[in-house]
């Protein structure tokens, strides 16, 4: 039994499950979503509007922030708690996916990747070694293995070879990992392939990390196979181990992931369609763009009590963001990661009373969606 992690309730009628995380900067209640905050900073919101919002971790980059300002300096300065402000726990991914989506020029050894900086045009090698190293100097709580993520149309040959090398890495990642207060999760690769996906996890469990990720999903796969894949790992995953799916999702896929017995995600969904006025209520999605908004005096989402939904009117959300303001981005970001956030909360407690099948169900029809 991991000191940093119990499960505090098994749900009685699923998979789900509440935990608690425990890390130098405090504990975590799961399941969690964490904010992104790829460089040092969650698009359009301050410290203490995430902490306002309910934040308990947040998701920063090593691929940024090794380009740009550099782990070097971010450890001059006093590591990234730091230098960005935030003294809640971080978690910093390795580095193994934005390269991929990120460079369109890049070559992947055994060594490692080699690549062209979106930023510069430098030419660049990130390997397992110096993915550690920079996640060591920017000082997350919690870092994450160097991985390599196949797109979702990769042939099984294909997969079968990366996850061997995503293995091997791992190895390499663990044995390159000298800070004992920082947490250390291996990544799951597979591709489509259930099969896959369990040698993948088997090997990791061979090595013994901190935690265990879902890597390579919703990268364009069909939710049937996104959901396979996280039935086929969660027989095999260790129950007393934080779980955490990587890059996902809608409210949806985060319902199906925690029904599935998932503790811990992060995506940009929440912040990147707040820019675009695309915000989560109670009652499904709000395109606040929309003429029928123009004199609606209502808050965006009643059942909200966020600092925006106390404030504002859907008119006044939608003039700015008409308007191109600033303040749009700041009061749209706030009110999606608050609403993120709180379902994550109503989540956990409809876990504790043994709920959560309910919840699911009653979710899926006040989101007038249903499960895929
Ligand atoms: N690997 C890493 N980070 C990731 C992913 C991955 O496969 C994904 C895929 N959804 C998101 N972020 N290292
Ligand atoms: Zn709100």
């Amino acid at each position: 039994m991991p000191d940093h992690f119990q499960v505090e309730h098994q749900d009685g009628g699923c998979r789900a499950r509440t935990g608690r995380l425990t890390t130098p900067h405090g504990e975590i209640q799961t399941p969690i979503f964490m904010p992104v905050g790829t460089n040092a900073s969650v698009k359009a919101m301050r410290p203490e509007d995430l902490t306002d919002a309910g934040a308990q971790i947040i998701l920063a980059n090593t691929y940024h922030l090794y380009l740009r300002p550099g782990h070097r300096l971010v450890e001059e300065l006093g590591g990234l708690h730091r230098f960005m402000s935030w003294d809640r726990p971080i978690l910093t991914d390795s580095g193994g996916f934005q390269v991929y989506s990120l460079t369109e020029l890049r070559k992947i050894t055994e060594e490692g990747v080699k690549f062209r900086s979106h930023i510069d045009g430098s030419m660049h090698l990130l390997t397992p070694e110096l993915s550690i190293k920079v996640q060591e100097a920017l000082g997350a709580d919690i870092i994450m293995c160097f991985d390599e993520c196949p797109p979702a149309d990769a042939g099984r040959e294909y997969v079968e070879r990366s996850l061997a090398m995503t293995t091997r890495w791992a190895q390499r990642s663990k044995d390159a990992h000298t800070r004992r207060d920082q947490l250390l999760f291996g990544i799951v690769q597979g591709g489509r392939f259930s099969d896959l996906r369990q040698r993948s996890l088997q090997e990791l469990q061979g090595i013994g990390f901190d935690g265990y990720a879902l890597g390579g999903l919703s990268v364009g796969e069909e939710k049937p196979v996104m959901h396979e894949v996280m039935d086929a790992c969660s027989d095999l995953l260790p129950a007393d181990y934080p779980r955490y799916i990587m890059g996902i999702g809608t409210p949806e896929d985060l319902v199906e992931a925690v029904w599935r017995g998932y503790d811990m995600f992060d995506c940009v969904m929440p912040t990147r369609n707040a820019r675009n006025g695309m915000l989560f209520t109670s009652q499904g999605r709000v395109n606040i763009k929309r003429k029928q908004y123009e004199q609606d005096q209502g808050p965006l989402d009643p059942a909200c009590s966020c600092y925006v939904c106390r404030n504002y009117s859907r008119a006044y959300l939608r003039h700015l963001f008409r308007s191109g303001e600033i303040l749009a981005s700041m009061l749209n970001t706030h009110h999606n990661i608050a609403w993120y956030l709180s379902l994550m909360g109503r989540i956990r407690e409809a876990i504790r009373q043994d709920q959560f099948e309910a919840f699911r169900k009653e979710f899926y029809h006040q989101q007038h969606t249903t499960a895929e």
